[in-house]
């Protein structure tokens, strides 16, 4: 169902037959929620999220794009999530789409504007769908289509902020023992050591060579969101806590309590695409009840 919101913006809302449902802005090509059947929102969006060109959207799914973080000429996490994307007129066949599947096609290719900050030409084919048990699956389609014979090489993240009940009891299961590069020392390369991790100050990490499931467990609400994620050998931890969140104007001073943003990336060894060449990275979320799932 297309919409616009108070604003203006475009923005398309996918239901599911059991009332499951998504939102996803046509600005940035941006979820900015995913309920259950129950009509709960399973992501986090800011009380004070901004929704007016250039700024991201504060919450939701940023799709960072061709650049993750600030480490390279371009803006915080490249631009991807600051244009406005179009609804993809001729999808190219996703295999695994079946009849009782809510999806939507949206496609970004340069303006002349970007081509001066990233001299390239690409399709960026991104399909929203979600499934028949309300699980919401992103998968990105990057292709050269430079003619001037030149490869282009970019970091990507699926920018993912979970809503949880109280980050004080969220453990995250699936990068014990990991190497990690730690964004708050310089990026200063670290093995994990805990069992589990958890949450009691500001944490920013970059996880190497994750497993393809990653669990985050709400353990006030018995909920566990599940993380699978393919292409996407990366995986980023971040919550700003107070100080940090409180510099943030986009950020309500406590919502820090109530967000953990676990993102599916490739930061460590950025791809690189011959003109011709498609990369595809794909992530699946659940929701589940934690009975059924610590320990999995
Ligand atoms: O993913 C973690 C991070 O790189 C943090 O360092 C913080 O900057 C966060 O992204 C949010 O970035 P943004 O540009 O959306 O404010």
């Amino acid at each position: 169902e297309h919409k616009k919101d108070i604003n203006g913006f475009h923005k398309v809302i996918l239901r599911e037959v059991r009332g499951c449902s998504a939102e996803v802005y046509l600005y940035g090509a941006q979820v900015t929620s995913w309920k259950n059947e129950h009509g709960e929102e399973l992501l986090f969006l800011s009380s004070k999220a901004v929704f007016k060109p250039p700024k991201a959207i504060r919450g939701g799914i940023p799709i960072c794009f061709p650049q993750f973080g600030n480490h390279g000429s371009l803006e915080q996490h490249g631009f991807a999530r600051n244009r406005t994307w179009s609804v993809d007129p001729d999808p190219p066949p996703f295999a695994t789409i079946s009849h009782n599947k809510a999806f939507i096609d949206l496609i970004l290719k340069p303006s002349e504007e970007d081509a001066k900050i990233w001299p390239h030409r690409y399709e960026f084919r991104l399909r929203i769908t979600l499934g028949p048990g309300g699980d919401l699956m992103l998968t990105s389609r990057i292709r050269n289509t430079n003619i001037d014979g030149k490869s282009f090489t970019f970091t990507f993240a699926y920018h993912t902020y979970f809503s949880v009940t109280d980050i004080s009891e969220v453990r995250v299961e699936g990068l014990e023992t990991l190497d990690y590069l730690d964004n708050l020392k310089n990026r200063e390369r670290v093995t994990e050591q805990g069992d589990a991790i958890t949450f009691e100050s500001e944490v920013d990490k970059t996880y190497l060579s994750t497993p393809t499931k990653i669990a985050i467990i709400d353990h006030e609400r018995k909920r566990t969101f599940v993380l699978r994620k393919d292409g996407l050998p990366d995986a980023v931890v971040w919550n700003p806590w107070d100080k940090r969140a409180k510099a943030i104007p986009d950020f309500g001073d406590d919502e820090y309590k109530h967000m953990l943003c676990v993102e599916a990336a490739c930061v460590e060894t950025p791809i690189t695409l011959k003109p011709g060449e498609e990369w595809k990275g794909r992530q699946e979320l659940s929701a589940v009840p934690s009975s059924y799932c610590s320990g999995q």
